[in-house]
């Protein structure tokens, strides 16, 4: 472990986990998974920003793990736990809130498009997500973030928080750089493709849920809002049907040329339909797998534990020194 590089990332157990959360990150970390040691999140304390179903909030921390496993996390080469479980974070994210301008909180586009959607409850945890997600990061001294286009002003925050203390109390985090798909990084809805496609979404034809069955797949890229215009051929301006082609592009590796040659002369309902069964096919095994992972709860509870413990050395690590470099007694 001690010469690989270190990457991190981490998604909210919030709605259900979509195509747009395996193209935009899932599919980097597994990709670096060989070269890199890897820590994975399930971030159940930044889902709190949005009022959470107790039940609903447990039962769905289990499922997202179960789905992390089943997209092919391996346990036995990388540190998969809770975020909750981990008393660093917290504490950790008290202390950079008091590097953290309310100035630079305000920027962040996500805190004002989620205060937009959730007008009725713009709490304190919203305005300040960005410090428990520097916290979260900075603990490990994390090289490396994937994450989708989304994330990418939350990795600048990060960075600007590392570097501000270091400055302050001299090399204390390793400023990491984030890691964001070329194609991919901004999956957009398929009910309207000038929104990203997100998880949440109260409108459960927008998004392809990782375990959705075979015909919600099909029915739902079937009726995927497109563009007027017949040719499959990729053009920003036509945003919903370069949407379906970037999602095509993305899980066969073919380039958006090759596509275009090979649907010349096809028409959109034979290209949707194509689509359709290359999403079923890339999600079979990870739907078989889950079935089978959910039937062992008690193997899922000890990876859990494992990972806590695991994560909870590295992250006192970095927390004593921060405690040290700032004048907090360590009795
Ligand atoms: P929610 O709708 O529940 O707030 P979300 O779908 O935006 O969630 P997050 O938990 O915020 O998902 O993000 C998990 C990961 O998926 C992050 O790395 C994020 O950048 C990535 N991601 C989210 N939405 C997209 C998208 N539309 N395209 C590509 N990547 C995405
Ligand atoms: N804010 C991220 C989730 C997140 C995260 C992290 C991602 C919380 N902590 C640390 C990478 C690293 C999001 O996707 N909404």
């Amino acid at each position: 472990m001690e010469n690989r590089k270190i990457l991190l990332s981490g998604i909210q157990p919030s709605g259900n986990l979509a195509i747009a959360n395996y193209i935009g990150a899932i599919k980097n970390w597994l990709s670096l998974q060989e070269q890199y040691y890897c820590i994975y999140m399930v971030v159940d304390l930044h889902s709190l920003t949005v009022r959470q179903d107790p039940k609903e909030l447990k039962k769905r921390c289990f499922e997202f793990i179960g789905q992390y496993l089943a997209c092919g996390l391996d346990p036995e080469k990388n540190i998969i736990f809770l975020q909750s479980q981990v008393s660093a974070h917290s504490e950790l994210a008290w202390i950079l809130n008091c590097f953290t301008y309310m100035g630079e909180l305000s920027r962040m586009t996500q805190f004002k498009e989620k205060s937009t959607r959730h007008g009725e409850n713009i709490n304190a945890g919203l305005f300040t997500y960005p410090v428990l997600m520097a916290a979260d990061i900075l603990l490990y001294q994390t090289d490396l973030v994937p994450v989708g286009e989304d994330q990418k002003q939350h990795l600048e925050i990060t960075r600007d928080i590392a570097i501000r203390f270091n400055n302050l109390y001299g090399e204390t985090f390793r400023v990491p750089e984030p890691f964001i798909p070329e194609v991919g990084a901004r999956i957009m809805s398929l009910q309207d493709p000038t929104k990203k496609m997100s998880k949440s979404d109260e409108d459960p034809k927008s998004y392809i849920a990782l375990l959705d069955n075979p015909d919600v797949i099909k029915s739902k890229i079937k009726r995927a809002v497109t563009d007027t215009g017949k040719e499959i051929i990729y053009n920003e301006n036509r945003p919903g049907i370069a949407n379906l082609m970037t999602i095509y592009s993305c899980l066969t590796d073919k380039s958006f040329s090759k596509i275009e040659e090979e649907y010349q002369g096809k028409g959109y309902a034979e290209f949707k339909a194509h689509l359709g069964e290359i999403i079923v096919e890339t999600l079979r095994p990870v739907q078989k797998k889950y079935e089978v992972l959910m039937k062992n709860k008690d193997t899922l509870y000890n990876i859990l534990k494992d990972g806590a413990e695991k994560a909870s050395k590295m992250a006192q690590k970095t927390l004593s020194k921060v405690q040290k470099k700032i004048g907090i007694i360590q009795i």
